[in-house]
């Protein structure tokens, strides 16, 4: 792809727009950035740009400059139906996301991880699979550092291991993994999408490039997921905690068993260290990845035994008068938190936040079962105590350490409470980090 001279436009000025402007600009492209924000809320992103010959359109979005650039590359925080957008795209110009303009640099093996939960342990467990193989490995995308990194990047890259959101997968045009993992599906960024299907559709162009050379790696137990199979290009590699297969990798019996071309490899559970149900599917989804990829067995299986659960994902915090609290800060959609609740009993939840559109009436058999009382805060509070207010002892709380304080009062010892919100966090929190971090200070005050 040839840039020198191109007239380009970075959409967002954030973690992406920095990182796609650099490199443009680079690359000998003639670079615009537009943001929402003032000059005074983007001064650490302007500094790190200070080097560059770039042209700010800050506090706005002009129609004109996005009709008048040659191609455009959208941050993932950017809505695609922005109207400025749109008239572009009818004009013809070209509009990438940062995944989309990254691949068409990067020369290494795509390993591409989508899934509503999971992505982050899974990407940085195969991240950790292949530099313990010897891999010159980039580890990035959702995760927090853009992809575009790999690019930009003048060392030596011989697998790429990318965690993808659907809103990356918005403007793609060619953007093909060698492998690319779908872990799971379940409502969520309603805020953003439509309805849940769209939302699911932009998750399922991950696979859209692929060709019979590459593999598909699909949750064999997720109906939602597994309906996808028949329908792709790409080889297709089922992972299952429930079932055998004569081709994937599966769980049985304490024993992960990988099957491949009728090779057979076996990796007891036993001594693993990640818990839970849930990240044996991320396990697999890894090994399966990582295998696939040429990756050896025995030092596939030493990484796996030696990996840690990542922080701020079902986290133990403290034992205080025979209660036990963990935080899973990062649990932000319904899908996680049901998998939180699947694994204690005796529960006090703390939960709510910002509201994503999404319902909260699957976690409603869970509550019901194992949740002695509900605590509920942040915005999302009224709408779940109308949706799952009478299954259980509800209260709300105005702050989290109100909350704690409460959950501290109502637990009996022997009880688990569990701050696992089901929604994000920037109603009351700068991120997920920070809502961990003033739970685990609310709990060590005890
Ligand atoms: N902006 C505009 N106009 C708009 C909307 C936003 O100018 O209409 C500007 C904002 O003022 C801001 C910038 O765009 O300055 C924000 O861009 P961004 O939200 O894309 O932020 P980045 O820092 O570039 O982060 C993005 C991902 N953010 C989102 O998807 C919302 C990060 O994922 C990702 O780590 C990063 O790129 C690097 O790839 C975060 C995330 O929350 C962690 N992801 C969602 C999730 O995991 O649930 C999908
Ligand atoms: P993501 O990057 O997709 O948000 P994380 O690995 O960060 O995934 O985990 C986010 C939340 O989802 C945590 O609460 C975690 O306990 C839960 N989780 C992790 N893996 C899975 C999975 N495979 N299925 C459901 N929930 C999961």
């Amino acid at each position: 792809m040839e840039l020198k001279n191109k007239k380009t436009l970075v959409v967002g000025l954030a973690k992406t727009g920095v990182a796609c402007a650099r490199f443009l600009a680079s690359k000998g492209a003639e670079v615009t950035v537009t943001d929402l924000r003032k000059e005074t809320q983007l001064t650490a992103q302007l500094a790190e740009l200070a080097n560059f010959n770039i042209t700010l359109e800050l506090e706005r979005h002009d129609a004109e400059t996005f009709l008048a650039s040659d191609l455009i590359v959208v941050s993932p925080g950017v809505p695609m139906e922005m109207p400025q957008l749109v008239a572009a795209q009818s004009a013809g110009v070209e509009i990438i996301s940062e995944i989309e303009l990254a691949a068409r640099f990067i020369n290494a093996p795509l390993a591409a991880i989508t899934g509503t939960n999971g992505k982050t342990t899974t990407t940085t467990l195969l991240g950790a699979i292949f530099k313990h193989n010897g891999y010159h490995t980039f580890v990035g995308g959702n995760i927090g550092n853009p992809l575009i990194e790999a690019a930009e990047s003048h060392q030596i890259v011989d697998q790429v291991v990318a965690e993808i959101s659907s809103f990356q997968l918005e403007w793609i045009t060619t953007f093909r993994p060698t492998v690319a993992a779908l872990l799971n599906l379940s409502e969520d960024h309603l805020d953003r999408y439509p309805g849940y299907q769209d939302y699911i559709n932009a998750k399922l162009r991950i696979f859209e490039n692929q060709t019979a050379d590459d593999f598909a790696v699909l949750n064999r137990d997720d109906e939602l997921v597994w309906e996808q199979a028949g329908k792709l290009s790409a080889q297709v590699f089922p992972f299952s905690r429930k079932m055998e297969l004569e081709e994937g990798i599966f769980h049985k019996d304490g024993v992960i068993t990988y099957r491949h071309n009728g090779h057979e490899e076996c990796f007891p559970t036993s001594a693993i260290r990640l818990q839970g149900v849930h990240n044996l599917e991320n396990i697999m989804a890894a090994m399966a990845c990582a295998l696939l990829l040429g990756c050896r067995p025995d030092e596939t299986y030493e990484t796996v035994l030696c990996f840690e659960a990542l922080h701020h994902r079902m986290e133990f915090v403290r034992e205080v008068a025979g209660v036990r609290y963990y935080e899973d800060s990062k649990a932000t959609n319904v899908g996680s938190v049901q998998k939180a609740l699947e694994s204690f009993e005796d529960i006090t939840l703390i939960a709510g936040g910002k509201d994503k559109g999404g319902s909260y009436a699957p976690l409603a058999p869970m509550i019901s079962q194992r949740v002695r009382h509900l605590i509920l805060i942040g915005e999302a509070a009224d709408r779940m105590q109308l949706e799952l207010g009478n299954l259980t002892n509800t209260k709300k709380a105005t702050t989290l350490e109100e909350a704690v304080q409460l959950a501290a009062g109502l637990t009996s010892p022997g009880g688990t409470v569990l701050m696992s919100p089901a929604c994000s966090s920037f109603d009351m929190f700068r991120d997920y980090e920070e809502r961990a971090q003033r739970f685990i200070a609310a709990v060590n005050e005890l």
